[in-house]
């Protein structure tokens, strides 16, 4: 081919693509800019990820400031961010879907919001790339700046807000004041990120909300995901994940597969009502003191037997934890080519065994734990048969 700024496979009567415009990201991202949750009561919420989660409640918005149909409480951790709401009486669409919401869903994630540099922008590429719109790009202000908001949805009921905040120095979003915290917190927080966001899709439409991130977001897929092979052997359920080009942003995307045992994303699907967000992973740089904090507060954590500690290879003995500790806490431990990682699961954070959380210690490895995936998948088999759904 004699023009070499042809892409390879692109068809030969295409327009060139100009080098600036194929290199630049399409959908470049900043980062999670929040994970919102809807929930029957979030003033109770604010208080659990406060004393348990040891977050910091730094915003809120209700009938004291201004908002007399939602209650919303801002936490952070770090760059964490979550942001609980609840209805106080539905007077708006937006009202009656949080409260239709929590009746279908129970307490769940409604938004994986994502801050971009450019919300028109982004907005624009994602939905002439197939996106369906939520909300058009908009500008917020209030004192303390400016915001563009917009939204997009993905699978089930959740939606990406993209958020463009340069500028912006308020405690949140315009509408939002600052308040102070619930309890004092902790010395030393417990995590201070996020580290990736699962979902959970029916069966047979992983692939298609792959692409859909592949195609709207430019996100590519990582190498680890759980294929035919582990999924009928152990899992019973198949993954992937994508990413955008710097990682700072990760979603797996979890479908159930057919195997010996009733799939635990069946179980999800079946009592969350459909598609949904299934877990949040924390990044935290002491997950051996974020452990024991949480479990102090109440936290409860899946269970590992004590054979997985006996069975680990030699080179578990030079991770920065004992294997006595790792035995102690029920942490997990995986390794590849580029390091390693410590790893532990909540239990359902909510009656309905749907929601839970992952405490995740990186160092060098970029993986999500491969290696514990039968040891994890037999402890929420465990719980399953516990709550009868096996
Ligand atoms: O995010 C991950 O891929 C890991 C492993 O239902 C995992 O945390 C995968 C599926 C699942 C629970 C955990
Ligand atoms: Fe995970």
């Amino acid at each position: 081919m004699a023009d070499t700024s042809m892409h390879p496979g692109t068809a030969s009567d295409a327009a060139p693509v100009p080098d600036s415009a194929r290199e630049a990201d399409p959908f470049p991202v900043k980062g999670m800019d929040a994970i919102v949750f809807a929930v029957g009561n979030a003033k109770q919420a604010a208080h659990y990820y406060s004393t348990a989660f040891g977050m910091k409640l730094v915003a809120y918005a209700g009938p004291e400031n201004g908002s007399r149909e939602t209650a919303s409480y801002v936490l952070t951790s770090g760059s964490a961010r979550f942001v609980f709401t609840s209805v106080i009486k539905p007077s708006t669409d937006w009202g009656r879907f949080l409260a239709d919401h929590v009746a279908e869903h129970g307490d769940g994630v409604v938004d994986l919001a994502i801050e971009v540099p450019d919300a028109r922008a982004a907005y624009a590429y994602a939905t002439a790339q197939g996106a369906r719109g939520l909300v058009e790009p908009h500008e917020a202000t209030d004192e303390h700046g400016a915001v563009v908001l917009a939204a997009i949805a993905t699978y089930g009921t959740t939606r990406h807000t993209l958020v463009e905040r340069t500028g912006y120095d308020g405690p949140y979003l315009p509408g939002f004041g600052a308040a102070q915290p619930i309890v004092e917190p902790p010395a030393k927080r417990s995590f201070q990120a996020v580290d990736h966001c699962v979902g959970n899709v029916e069966l047979g439409r992983m692939n298609e909300w792959v692409g859909f991130y592949n195609k709207v977001m430019g996100f590519t897929n990582m190498k680890e995901f759980v294929g035919d092979d582990i999924a009928t052997e152990y899992s019973a359920l198949m993954s992937k994940v994508v990413a955008d080009g710097s990682l700072k942003v990760k979603f797996p995307i979890n479908e159930p597969a057919v195997a010996k045992k009733k799939s635990q994303i069946d179980e999800y699907l079946e009592f969350y009502g459909g598609a949904g967000v299934q877990h949040i992973a924390l990044a935290t740089n002491d997950i051996v003191a974020s452990v024991r904090q949480m479990r102090a507060a109440g936290v409860q954590f899946l269970d590992t037997p004590d054979s997985y500690y006996d069975t680990l290879g030699e080179w578990a003995g030079e991770t920065r934890v004992p294997v006595e500790t790792l035995r102690e806490l029920k942490l997990l431990v995986d390794r590849d080519e580029d390091g390693y990682l410590l790893q532990i699961f909540t239990k359902p954070v909510q009656d309905r065994p749907t929601v839970f959380f992952e405490m995740i210690e990186r160092h060098g490895s970029m993986g999500f734990g491969k290696g514990n995936f039968k040891a994890l998948f037999e402890a929420i088999e465990r719980e399953q048969e516990k709550r009868g759904n096996l």
